[in-house]
């Protein structure tokens, strides 16, 4: 309440009807050590419902993390670690980032996942080194999200034993009532995804709490949900059970009159009973005690199985092996024509041996996306340790439990999809580059290119916005070279989410022996063909499938006698972050710019310049035959030649 007041902002009203249930879950069941936020076997908690983060930060402080009562009183303030919605990397003891409603959730289901796949993997007989929880509290509108049908769809199926649920069910979202909107019957809907369900009355009840916590531990073969009936704003005379609770500050007097009514021992603003502190903060002991124990039990298995012990820690320090690169295929003339989507099929098959920590799958459709491992076992309900994901028809779903994964440590996920559904997925991939994960997204069937399927299935505004979310890098291929150093660049690149795009269509081998090496792809863009004979009158620029186009209008501008040269771009965002010399020795000033991109070419616009060209398309696409709508959309040589001409003067 004091600290929604100070900031003037915030939500107060969840965080007090829930603190009955923080108190028994950090006081009687979550294992943690305040003192080592990073230890790795402790469970995991996530505040789905990201707008109760006061919620979290009380309890974190309460509990003796790194977040001081002055923290507190800076809620919502710049750079303090007590921002408006729990930010991962921020404050000791956040998971992950939460706020757009229904992601926490996805991102538990994620964690449990990575949680028992390490498991299955490092555990040995009488060695269980890996065996912690996952909580969730999700509020009314996490539940109503669609994202929750699809993450605890999954859930269910796999059997995550170990995820367990806690439903806010306070019957108030921000307009008012449920009443308004919200009849489901959210427990029988969980028990349809095959959890196991219990109800609590009274969220103050602090035993019935403590006894469904303790049941749920119990149940190992199903994930849990416990419905606790709660009131928003408990405790507040005026203003319980009432949206105005939800999202606003209660205001001074209503604070006064709330404390009086709970009997709170004084009205100073963040004053917190020297004996309530204290008892809260015997978590410290408890918690250096539960990772003391831990740490016994890991060193034992380390003296145990050395190797196995050696191979998680590198994993959970996200380093990789040395010579995954070597894996990495060269392509040459033989392979012919190859579908960007199918390299990096050679490709993914042909480092998985040295880089087990990168797993994943496709929203059901790995065989048009080329994303299966050949020869791994898949993940399934009864055993958990395989590398081949089945996320089903679940793109959002799928994008949340990657960045699950990813935040719990040990895993590099990939997911794949048509690039038409990272629209699908969206909400989720901008949270993984919020939150600098390492994930990686194979989005194939990149453009028209993908012919018939026609103007639903072909993307013409994703590639700019995706390039327009800050922190994310999109590669975009132009070979099978290309593709192969694409990967490489895309394992290489720690810092944030990156997308893989690529053709469903055939792509000519660029030779190598005449143009420059695919190894250009690691900074962006490079200057695949130069002109002969002095310096450029115009400079081409494309990625992917068209970059065929611009190496052929090359050669009839040459005919005609025009200098011209050709840039591969296959990452825009690869090359903006090269220093001024380099990018000013591909694109040099005062030579025009054209550059043609089969999709929406706003994202191309920083790069010609005001007097470039940037042809792509500025409609949707249409069912027919990919040649042919190339030359109906005028995305061609020769249109490509007409306007070079020009632009050279
Ligand atoms: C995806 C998404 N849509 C909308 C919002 C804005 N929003 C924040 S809380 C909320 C709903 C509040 O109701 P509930 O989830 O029951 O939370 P409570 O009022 O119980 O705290 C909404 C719509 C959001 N954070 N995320």
């Amino acid at each position: 309440m004091d600290a929604v007041q100070k900031a003037d902002s915030g939500h107060p009203g969840t965080p007090m009807a829930l603190a009955p249930l923080a108190y028994v879950l950090w006081t009687r069941h979550l294992r943690y050590n305040p003192a080592n936020p990073q230890w790795v076997d402790r469970d995991r908690f996530v505040l789905s419902a990201g707008h109760a983060s006061m919620l979290l930060y009380s309890v974190l402080y309460l509990t003796g993390y790194e977040v001081s009562l002055d923290d507190l009183k800076h809620f919502r303030q710049w750079e303090s670690s007590t921002p408006g919605h729990p930010e991962y990397g921020y404050t000791p003891g956040v998971e992950t980032t939460t706020g757009p409603l229904g992601q926490g959730l996805g991102n538990s289901v994620g964690m449990a996942i990575a949680e028992s796949q390490l498991a299955a993997i490092f555990n040995r007989p009488d060695h269980s080194v890996i065996d912690h929880h996952t909580y969730f509290i999700a509020s009314d509108g996490d539940i109503m999200e669609g994202i929750s049908h699809e993450a605890s769809s999954y859930a269910g199926h796999l059997k995550l034993g170990k995820l367990i649920g806690l439903y806010d069910d306070n019957h108030i979202t921000i307009e008012g009532n449920t009443e308004l909107t919200f009849s489901d019957d959210t427990a029988r809907r969980f028990e349809a995804y095959h959890w196991h369900v219990q109800r609590v009355e009274d969220a103050n009840d602090l035993d019935a709490l403590d006894k469904a916590i303790v049941a749920a531990k119990a149940v190992k073969d199903r994930p849990s949900l416990i419905v606790v009936r709660s009131h928003i704003g408990y405790g507040s005379p005026n203003k319980h059970d009432t949206a105005e609770a939800h999202g606003s500050p209660l205001g001074a007097d209503e604070i006064k009159l709330t404390k009086e009514s709970l009997g709170y021992p004084s009205l100073e603003p963040f004053y917190v009973a020297p004996e309530a502190l204290e008892r809260w903060r015997t978590m410290a002991d408890r918690g250096a005690d539960l990772e003391s124990e831990w740490r016994k039990r890991y060193d034992s298995y380390k003296v145990a199985h050395p190797s196995d012990a050696a191979e998680l820690e590198r994993r959970l320090r996200g380093e990789m092996l040395a010579g995954w690169e070597d894996l990495i295929p060269a392509f040459t003339a033989d392979n012919g024509s190859v579908a960007s989507r199918a390299a990096s099929g050679i490709v993914l098959n042909a480092i998985a041996p040295k880089v087990p920590e990168l797993v994943g799958g496709s929203a059901d459709l790995a065989s048009s996306t080329n994303t299966i491992v050949k020869g791994a076992p898949s993940i399934t309900p009864d055993d958990h340790s395989g590398r081949n994901f089945h996320f089903g028809i679940r793109e959002h779903g799928m994008g949340a439990v990657m960045n699950g994964m990813s935040v719990h440590g040990g895993f590099i996920p990939y997911g794949a999809t048509f690039l038409i559904f990272s629209d699908y997925m969206r909400p989720s991939v901008r949270l993984a580059a919020i939150m600098n994960r390492h994930v990686i997204y194979v989005y194939t069937h990149d453009s028209i290119g993908l012919g018939e399927d026609g103007p639903t299935h072909q993307p013409i505004e994703q590639l700019s916005t995706l390039r327009a979310i800050p922190d994310f890098t999109l590669i975009r291929p132009a070979d099978a070279s290309e593709t192969a150093e694409a990967w490489r660049a895309a394992l290489r690149h720690k810092e944030g989410p990156v997308a893989l795009v690529l053709t469903r269509q055939k792509l000519g081998f660029i030779d190598r022996t005449k143009y420059a090496s695919a190894s250009g792809v690691a900074k962006g863009a490079y200057v695949l063909s130069d002109s002969p004979g002095g310096s450029p009158q115009v400079v081409l620029m494309s990625s992917g499938s068209e970059v065929a186009l611009i190496l052929e209008a090359q050669q009839k501008l040459e005919a005609e006698g025009i200098r011209s040269r050709v840039v591969s771009m296959p990452s825009h965002e690869l090359f903006a972050a090269q220093d001024d010399q380099y990018r000013e020795s591909v694109l040099p000033k005062g030579v025009k710019r054209l550059s043609i991109e089969a999709s929406h070419p706003m994202s191309w616009q920083r790069w010609v310049g005001e007097d470039g060209v940037a042809m792509g398309l500025h409609r949707f696409g249409a069912s027919a035959p990919y040649k042919e709508l190339y030359e109906h959309l005028g995305l061609t040589v020769a249109k490509v030649v007409e306007t070079a001409k020009q632009l050279a003067g």
